[in-house]
């Protein structure tokens, strides 16, 4: 079978009517529309077809008009010349710490044509680069659950029990930010079968309960949805933990064995240090949701069987901590921890995988070697690093001292779409002395750049695919034939570290092919029962048969069951109620989101219609728009206190920045907040005296703080905007 693998998911492809075209992959039970719109891409106007060099660069303007520049085409040989020529000079002259490879972004699914892992071993062989380190996705709980439970549970997912056990035990499950079904379309690397919506469907089909506290009902996928504002779920969560406290519903003696710190959590619902106790009356105006319902819910929850689930976006955010801690003291407390199928779940749905019980894939990587370079920032603390050099910054209670950076260099990513304050970013992205982007679109980023090398998209270069969080592995085949002058990441590389002198290093003499077939090795000795590569070459596809129920533990299980013999990896050994760090970092305290003089908390949640900035010309993206502009959605109330009209062209703006938008009124949407999806093409223009950008992309507007001084996370979480009728 031929078949394409993609981060939406597997496809066959149908060459009988001379175009190829996609279909869903047969073992799919749940297929996504939207890998079906790739080959989109294949002429989108914004193909990038031979290298590009700003013009400004070339004149040597030492950034200064980076960004608001021409292009001038040059040929493959030049372009690779005066890339290696680059790299040399800024290692030469600063050093290798100078360079920054951190790269991060959802670049191809394939294994062996993965463009951070091709950059990174190339950077590597050259000497080093500073890397980044964490995601956006998962940053923020990344590096804060290893203090409240240890490092083995830091991974996503590693707390939550899987769908099986779910149904199994049939919990109330509690959800803060829900589970959209369009986000589970997604695992990174891909998947051969999208298992998450057929879990729900039983789950309440057996009769299961299920309520999500959201600001946006669509966000709730089934059963019943309470409306809360953004970034007030930790105080929700404090004042049902209040509850608990105040009608004996919690077993301290039970509470004591599998943590500490609960006394002085106690005495934080109790107001004893700040004079506020928790309450569900303190919690009301800030949450909107009245004392008795919290109060109700409090109850709901003390009965058990129960499961906690947050989306990833809470954490996403301006102490995005505090609702990932509050959730797991208040499964703590209400003796749900380490039951089958209920307790603490991050993630349910944010990406297919999560809480689907299968063997992970976790391959055979295409090698990247050693980095001499040690220092790294967290992935979120980009512009700070390019504006601040040499400055000192916290981070997980250690002090980081920001490089000084010279040269970027970026493959499979779009800063410009994915980081916070894009005009802020913008002119710091000004100061270092080159920047080298490869993609095979002109995003944002590569408009950024002043060197551009195009990239042959993932379905025009044969690969290995394989999500390591999944358990399908496949054969991507080459669809079609790269646009003449455009080559894959990986010829791009190799003709560079020629010019540099390490080729033979870099491409050990292999074809991309005979790549894939040692790669496929690496998965065998892994995994022995796979296929023979001939097997698996004529299948196009292989399986791993999912683990026996048995062998699928609940995590935290055998530690509620036996603290003392299976101890935590915290400094208790237990889980750790009120973390030291966290009280440094004045995370135990101040649980109101903080607002300004802006009337509307903008949301930002991933596109139903795309990845991010990808596909952004395709069929599906195009129709998710109106007169050309990304739409946000908002309550009719705040139309009208707006003075606005449902499907009018808006501004949306605060101290950081104005985008263009339509604005449609949309009754899922609670009053005092407004809705944009990410990944608009960042696109800012002069209008009179000011700067609008006509992409619409939300990190126009929210703030570049990071989440906190203990994890540095990403912030998308926490902005004001303002809603106007568009001036122009
Ligand atoms: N406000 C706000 N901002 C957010 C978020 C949010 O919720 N709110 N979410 C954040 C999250 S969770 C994430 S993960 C990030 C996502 O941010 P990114 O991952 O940076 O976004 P993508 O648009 O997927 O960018 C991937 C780029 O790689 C390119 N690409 C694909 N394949 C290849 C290839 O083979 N070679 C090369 N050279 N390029 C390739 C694509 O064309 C695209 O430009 O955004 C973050 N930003
Ligand atoms: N189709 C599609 N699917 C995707 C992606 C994509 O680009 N396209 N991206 C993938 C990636 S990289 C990731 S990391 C995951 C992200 O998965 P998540 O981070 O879980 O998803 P988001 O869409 O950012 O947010 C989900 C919902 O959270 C709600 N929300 C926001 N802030 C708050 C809050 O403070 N409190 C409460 N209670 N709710 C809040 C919003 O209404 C939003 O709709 O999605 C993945 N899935
Ligand atoms: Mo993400």
């Amino acid at each position: 079978m031929e078949l394409f693998a993609s981060h939406f998911g597997a496809y066959e492809v149908d060459r009988t009517t001379g175009t190829p075209t996609l279909r869903p992959f047969r073992h799919d039970p749940c297929p996504s529309p939207l890998g079906q719109d790739f080959l989109s891409l294949a002429d989108d106007p914004e193909r990038i077809l031979s290298p590009m060099a700003r013009r400004g660069w070339l004149e040597g303007d030492a950034g200064a008009k980076r960004g608001q520049d021409d292009f001038v085409p040059i040929d493959m040989d030049q372009a690779t010349q005066l890339a290696a020529h680059e790299l040399d000079r800024v290692r030469k002259a600063y050093g290798n710490r100078a360079i920054f490879g951190g790269s991060y972004g959802w670049g191809s699914a394939g294994r062996f044509h993965h463009p951070q892992s091709q950059l990174k071993r190339f950077l590597n062989m050259a000497g080093g680069f500073v890397s980044a380190r964490n995601t956006y996705s998962y940053g923020t709980a990344k590096v804060l659950i290893p203090h409240l439970v240890g490092d083995q549970y830091a991974d996503p997912g590693g707390l939550n029990p899987t769908w099986d056990r779910i149904i199994d035990a049939q919990p109330f499950i509690l959800s803060f930010g829900g589970m959209r079904l369009s986000n589970a379309q997604v695992e990174a690397g891909g998947t051969g079968a999208h298992r998450m919506p057929a879990y729900l469907e039983s789950f309440i089909k057996n009769g299961g309960e299920m309520l999500t506290l959201s600001p946006d009902a669509r966000d709730a996928p089934a059963g019943e949805h309470l409306a809360i504002n953004a970034g007030a779920d930790a105080a929700a969560m404090l004042a049902m933990a209040h509850v608990l406290l105040v009608e004996n519903a919690i077993d301290h003696s039970a509470v004591h064995k599998i943590s500490t710190g609960l006394d002085a959590f106690c005495d934080l619902l109790r107001g004893v240090d700040d004079g506020f106790e928790k309450s569900p009356e303190w919690a009301a105006p800030i949450t909107g949701i009245d004392a008795k319902t919290l109060r109700d819910i409090a109850r709901r929850l003390s009965h058990g069987p129960a499961l906690i689930n947050l989306a990833w976006s809470l954490q996403r955010a301006v102490k995005g901590e505090q609702p990932y801690w509050a959730a797991l003291a208040l499964a703590t407390i209400s003796g749900q921890i380490g039951r089958s199928g209920c307790g603490i779940a991050y993630g349910l749905g944010a990406v297919s995988s999560v809480g689907v019980p299968l063997r992970r894939l976790k391959g055979p990587a295409f090698e990247q070697g050693p980095n001499p370079v040690s220092d790294y920032i967290p992935v979120a603390r980009i512009t700070q690093m390019l504006e601040q050099p040499g400055q000192q910054i916290a981070y997980n209670g250690d002090k980081l001292t920001l490089p000084d950076i010279r040269l970027i260099w970026w493959a499979g990513g779009n800063p410009f779409h994915h980081h916070q304050d894009l005009n802020r970013l913008a002119k710091a992205w000004r100061r270092p002395e080159t920047v080298i982007v490869h993609d095979s679109v002109w995003t944002a980023t590569a408009r950024h750049a002043d060197l551009v090398f195009p990239s042959a998209t993932s379905f025009e270069r044969q690969d290995i695919a394989a999500g390591s969080r999944d358990d399908w592995l496949f054969l991507s085949t080459q669809v079609m034939e790269p646009p003449q002058g455009v080559e894959t990441d990986h010829s791009v590389l190799s003709r560079i570290s020629k010019h540099l002198g390490f080729a033979d290093k870099f491409h050990e003499g292999l074809s991309a092919d005979d790549w894939i077939a040692r790669l496929y090795k690496g998965y065998q000795t892994a995994f022995p029962e796979l296929p023979n590569w001939e097997q698996f070459c004529q299948d196009g596809f292989a399986h791993l048969a999912p683990p026996a129920p048995e062998d699928v533990e609940q995590p935290l299980e055998k530690f509620v069951a036996a603290p003392q013999t299976w101890p935590l990896s915290t400094p208790s050994g237990k889980i750790e109620l009120m973390p030291k760090l966290m009280q440094k970092t004045g995370l135990l305290s101040s649980f109101e989101p903080d607002s300004t003089r802006a009337s509307l908390r903008l949301l930002s949640p991933q596109p139903a219609q795309r990845l991010h900035s990808q596909l952004n010309m395709s069929p599906t993206a195009q129709a998710a728009r109106k007169h050309g502009c990304e739409i946000a959605r908002a309550h009719p109330k705040e139309l009208e206190r707006a003075g606005v009209k449902s499907g009018e062209i808006c501004l949306l703006s605060n101290q950081n920045g104005t985008v263009q938008i339509v604005i449609e009124a949309d009754i899922n949407v609670m009053e005092g907040h407004v809705t944009l999806v990410t990944g608009g093409w960042y696109n800012p223009v002069k209008r009179e005296a000011h700067q609008v950008d006509l992409g619409g992309n939300p990190n126009t507007l929210t703030a570049d703080l990071g989440s906190s001084a203990l994890s540095q996370g990403a912030s998308a979480g926490g902005a004001w905007v303002d809603l106007r009728p568009s001036t122009w």
